[in-house]
C-alpha cells in the first residue's frame, strides 16, 4: 500500500538525518514527509540536502513554529492530496523506532483493515528505555484519565507513533483540531473511536532521545489535562442525558390500543 512518514521536526538537526536514513532502510517502498516549522537550527535545510538525493523524501517548510497537532494536520493534508494509502507519524528523535515499522505496516494493511494502529508503550511485550520514574508515572496516569474520562479503550492514546489509513483521515474533520502535543495524540484516537473506527495496538519499545532536546512543557501537559477533562464532563453530561431520555420513555405509560 502506498506509504507516507511523517516527521515533524523542530530543532533535530543532530536527530534528522539518522531519522530519515533508518526510515528509508527499515521501509524502502515507503515515501518522507518532513514538516518543518522553520527550525532555527537548519533542521530545514538539512531536510532539503536529503530531498536533494532522494526522491521519496519530501520536505513541508512551515513559516514558524506552530505546534505539534498543527504539523501533522498539515501533513496529513499533503498526503490525502496526493492517494497516499497509509499515513505514519512518528518522531524525528529517535524515540520511535523506525525498524519497527515494518510490523505496525503490516498489521495495518491485514485484511481486517484497522483505522489505526498505536505503537503502543502500555500494552504487554510495550517498553520505555531510559525514562526517569516520573515520566512513567505521567504518562501511565494520563492514559488512565482517557481512559476514564473519555471511554477510549486503549492503553496508550497519547504516543506518538502510529498508522493511520488514509481513507479514516479522509472522513474526520482536520481542520476543527485545536489541540497540540500529547493532547493532538488522544484527540486524534478519540477522533477514530468516536467515528466507529477500529483501534489495534502494538507494541513498541520506546527510547528516550539521545540527542537535542524535548519541545513538550509544562503547558503541553496542562493543555491534554484541561482538555481531556472539559471533553470528558461534556461527553458523560451527553451520556447521562441520554440515559435520562431513555428511563423517561421506559417511564411514560404505554398508548392503549
Ligand atoms: N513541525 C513541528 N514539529 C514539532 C513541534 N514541536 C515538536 N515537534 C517535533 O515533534 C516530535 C516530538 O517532540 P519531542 O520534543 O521529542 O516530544 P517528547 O518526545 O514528548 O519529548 C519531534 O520530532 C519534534 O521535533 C512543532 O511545533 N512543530
Ligand atoms: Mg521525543
Amino acid at each position: 500500500m502506498r506509504t507516507l512518514v511523517i516527521i515533524p521536526t523542530y530543532n533535530e538537526r543532530d536527530a534528522l538525518p539518522h531519522a530519515i536514513r533508518r526510515t528509508r532502510a527499515a521501509v524502502p517502498a515507503a515515501d518522507v514527509l518532513v514538516v518543518d516549522d522553520a527550525s532555527p537550527d537548519g533542521t530545514g535545510d538539512l531536510a532539503d540536502a536529503a530531498a536533494a538525493t532522494d526522491p521519496a523524501v519530501h520536505v513541508l517548510h512551515r513559516t514558524a513554529k506552530d505546534g505539534l497537532g498543527r504539523a501533522y494536520v498539515a501533513g496529513f493534508g499533503w498526503a490525502l492530496e496526493r492517494d497516499y494509502e497509509l499515513v505514519v507519524e512518528m518522531d524525528a528523535d529517535g524515540s520511535h523506532r523506525p525498524e519497527e515499522l515494518p510490523l505496525l505496516l503490516e498489521r495495518a494493511a491485514l485484511s481486517d483493515a484497522p483505522d489505526l494502529v498505536l505503537g503502543s508503550r502500555w500494552v504487554p511485550g510495550g517498553q520505555v528505555v531510559n525514562w526517569p520514574a516520573h515520566r512513567e508515572v505521567l504518562s501511565r496516569g494520563g492514559n488512565l484519565w482517557v481512559r476514564l474520562a473519555l471511554g477510549v479503550p486503549v492503553q496508550d492514546a497519547t504516543g506518538g507513533f502510529r498508522v493511520y489509513r488514509a481513507a479514516t483521515l479522509r472522513r474526520l474533520p482536520l481542520e476543527e483540531i485545536e489541540s497540540q502535543g500529547y493532547c493532538f495524540q488522544v484527540d486524534m484516537t478519540w477522533r477514530v473511536h468516536r467515528d466507529g473506527g477500529t483501534i489495534v495496538e502494538m507494541p513498541i519499545t520506546f527510547v528516550e532521545r539521545a540527542e537535542g532536546q524535548s519541545k513538550m512543557s509544562r503547558a503541553i501537559v496542562v493543555e491534554a489535562l484541561w482538555r481531556t477533562t472539559a471533553w470528558g464532563l461534556a461527553h458523560r453530561g451527553r451520556q447521562l442525558a441520554d440515559l435520562g431520555r431513555q428511563l423517561a420513555a421506559r417511564g411514560r405509560p404505554r398508548p392503549r390500543r
